[in-house]
């Protein structure tokens, strides 16, 4: 049985890939940080089948001792401080987790077992104010904010590793990918529950910034086996992962609002505090890479992706 080890699992990501390992006979090792209160709403299901551990990407020593204890073949770096307006506010934090964090976890891997194959979350946020469109792997990197710098660091520290140790590092470049487990501040799941909040009278608006921003937005669930796809090749390498196509925050408020039968403009009210003081305005990846290596295709479409998630909030708002 091979062992994998997947930091942020309590993440929407971290909670996908560790189902996608199990199906495939894995020991999955779930690395969690110490807080007060237990947050394993995403892995309730399935937490008995899985192993959790205490560990944080701001700590060396807890990393060291988490790869001598449980001897994985792969690390799965999902853990981060992942949203783009707290990196602003935070930006010292989000740097010592998304970005030293990952050269915490390539020590720990170097000096305990240099042959673990090792994937690192990098993000299309590290493209930014693009400098070509469809970005690919050889597309030029201009971060807009302290997450997509921090990125570029943790994607050049894996370049790095692999080329200067001969590790199996893997850096996959994922567009925004989403779900119905997508934390609440995210734009997307802040519009399927306000939508069924609306729809059910418990809301009344939906407060939002840039409606005009594009992002290239796929499925969660499928991502993930990209993740995993990667980690099988014969050489650790880059991928972008995304769907190729391009949609505005409008055009999703669009889908999800019609999807109940309502129109947006009469609900969504534009809200400068949501902001942000430098915007990625588009975002459309070439995949083709991935496409022919990897063998990997998304299979859930746009308009999928907004009902699912609109669905399964209406189902969970129904039960409260
Ligand atoms: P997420 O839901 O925000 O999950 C982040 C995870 O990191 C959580 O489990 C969180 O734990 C954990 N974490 C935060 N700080 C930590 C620390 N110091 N030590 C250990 N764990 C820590 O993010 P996601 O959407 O699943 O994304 C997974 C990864 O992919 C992230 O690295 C993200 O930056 C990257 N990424 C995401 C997307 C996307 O569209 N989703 C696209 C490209 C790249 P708590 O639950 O305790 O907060
Ligand atoms: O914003 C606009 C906002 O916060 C998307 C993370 O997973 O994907 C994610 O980063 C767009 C932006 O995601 C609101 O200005 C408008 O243009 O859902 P988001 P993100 O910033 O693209 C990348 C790939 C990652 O790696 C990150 O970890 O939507 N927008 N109004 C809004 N965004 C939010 N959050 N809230 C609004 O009210």
């Amino acid at each position: 049985m091979p062992t994998a080890i997947i930091t942020g699992i309590t993440g929407q990501d971290g909670s996908y890939l560790a189902e996608l390992l199990l199906q495939k006979g894995y020991h999955v090792i779930g690395v969690a940080r110490r807080s007060s209160t237990v947050n394993y709403e995403r892995i309730q299901h399935f937490v008995d089948d899985i192993t959790i551990v205490q560990g944080d990407l701001q700590d060396q020593g807890s990393l060291l001792s988490l790869l001598e204890e449980y001897k994985p073949t792969e690390v799965y770096n999902l853990a981060a401080q992942s949203f783009v307006p707290t990196s602003w506010n935070q930006p010292a934090l989000t740097g010592d987790v998304t970005a030293l964090g990952v050269t915490r976890m390539l020590e720990a891997i170097r000096f305990v077992n240099p042959k673990i194959r090792f994937y690192q979350a990098s993000s299309s946020e590290m493209f930014g104010k693009v400098l070509e469109v469809p970005q690919n792997e050889n597309t030029p990197f201009y971060p807009r904010s302290p997450y997509g710098v921090a990125k570029v660091y943790g994607h050049w520290i894996t370049v790095n590793y692999r080329e200067s140790f001969n590790m199996f590092a893997t850096s996959g470049i994922l567009f925004n990918h989403e779900s119905p487990r997508r934390g609440m501040e995210f734009v997307t799941r802040k519009i399927s529950n306000a939508v069924t909040g609306i729809k059910l009278g418990k809301m009344k608006e939906l407060r939002l910034g840039n409606l005009e921003a594009q992002r290239d937005w796929g499925f969660a669930g499928d991502y993930v086996e990209a993740m995993w796809l990667m980690l099988q090749q014969d050489h650790p390498d880059n991928y972008v992962i995304g769907t190729g196509e391009t949609h505005a925050v409008r055009e999703f408020c669009e889908i999800a609002f019609s999807h109940v039968d309502l129109d947006y403009k009469d609900y969504v009210v534009m809200d400068e505090k949501f902001y942000r003081p430098a915007e990625v305005d588009l975002l459309i990846s070439d995949p083709s890479k991935a496409r022919m290596q990897l063998k990997w295709e998304p299979a859930v479409s746009f308009k999928e992706l907004v009902t699912m998630m609109v669905d399964a909030d209406l189902a969970r708002l129904k039960k409260q």
